[in-house]
């Protein structure tokens, strides 16, 4: 039976975040705002649109191999132990069902600690989670674990694995990547490990129309950035006056979102008490997806402290899953 107790709701530290946000990227120049500025409930709601759309490869690829792969890739990481599952920003938390469903198969009970911003998102999760796996007892934390990384302690005879999928790590500049990857393998024991879920560079033919797809669901998901902030600064953003520009930077090996004014104008933010600025086809970058070369994530895995063991990929090639484990000697 699912428990639907309210989790905590840092209401107001986001409210702060996100002020102090705004007026830093707004400031510079170029202008930008962080990624994670998205995901309020409107986006989170596009996000999940943007998951399912034709052109959009990425989260339909990595669900085809967690179907061909995760009995494998929960025997590795058992490797004849007993597992628990944490998840860093686990959103909705759908492809994890399946190695949830092959580790519970394995083993009956399975505690899954999902680490999220999101409270809503979080309570969804374990709902469904609860309703749908009867075995798995869910455990969220409300999360921000680029600020903070606080897992507790497993029981003896006892493996975390960790999940870090779909592509969340390519939001972050490698270096910042990779610290959090190390800094997650400070709270790992030896035995414990990580899957990484990580998208490939490929062709620009097929990365551009994955970001600017035909119905304009990402372009709306870019441009709801402007109309939360409309609507938590009380600032005057005309998203019309506003073009969706999706860029493949490949020296980066990044797709970028910018959103570039339309014309000259001048946008009022009443909360920051701030009035900027904007030149014809000045940019605001509201986005990096980088995206991985063969062997670059094996090398960022080891680096942070895990051996890598083991990459699955599709068929194309075009999305990795890397199992990395933290050695006896941690
Ligand atoms: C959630 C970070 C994996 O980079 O592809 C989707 C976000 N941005 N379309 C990605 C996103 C534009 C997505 N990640």
């Amino acid at each position: 039976m699912a428990i639907s107790a309210p989790l905590p709701y840092a209401g107001e530290q986001i409210a702060e975040r996100v002020a102090t946000a705004v007026r830093e990227g707004l400031s510079a120049h170029p202008k930008f705002l962080p990624s994670w500025l998205f995901y309020d409930e409107a986006g989170s709601t596009l996000f999940d649109q943007i998951t399912e759309l034709p052109e959009y490869y990425l989260t339909r690829t990595e669900r085809g191999i967690f179907e061909t792969h995760a009995g494998a890739m929960i025997a590795r990481a058992a490797a004849g132990e007993r597992l628990r599952i944490a998840e860093l920003g686990a959103g909705s938390a759908d492809k994890t069902r399946l190695l949830l469903a092959a580790a519970s198969r394995r083993q009956g009970y399975l505690l899954y600690e999902p680490m999220d911003v999101s409270a809503s998102a979080l309570e969804a999760a374990r709902d469904r989670i609860e309703r749908e796996l009867p075995n798995v007892h869910v455990a969220p934390r409300v999360m921000d674990y680029t600020t903070e990384m606080e897992l507790g302690s497993t029981a003896a005879g006892e493996r975390r694995l960790t999940l870090y999928i779909g592509s969340s790590i390519g939001n972050f500049e490698p270096e910042e990547a990779a610290l959090i990857l190390r800094r997650l393998r400070e709270q790992l024991k030896p035995g414990d490990g990580i899957l990484l879920g990580v998208d490939l560079a490929k062709s620009e033919e097929i990365l551009i129309p994955a970001y600017d797809d035909a119905d304009g669901v990402t372009a709306a998901f870019n441009k709801n950035v402007l109309l939360r902030l409309n609507r938590e600064l009380g600032a005057e953003f005309e998203p019309d006056a506003f073009a969706h520009r999706p860029i493949w930077n490949a020296r980066e090996s990044r797709i970028e979102m910018h959103l570039e004014s339309r014309l000259a104008q001048t946008v009022f933010i009443a909360a920051l008490g701030m009035a900027v600025h904007f030149g014809p086809g000045e940019r605001i970058h509201t986005e990096n997806s980088y995206k991985y070369r063969p062997g670059h994530v094996e090398a960022m895995l080891e680096w942070a402290g895990f051996s890598p063991n083991m990459t699955w990929t599709d068929d194309s090639g075009w999305f990795a899953v890397c199992f990395g484990q933290v050695p006896d000697r941690w």
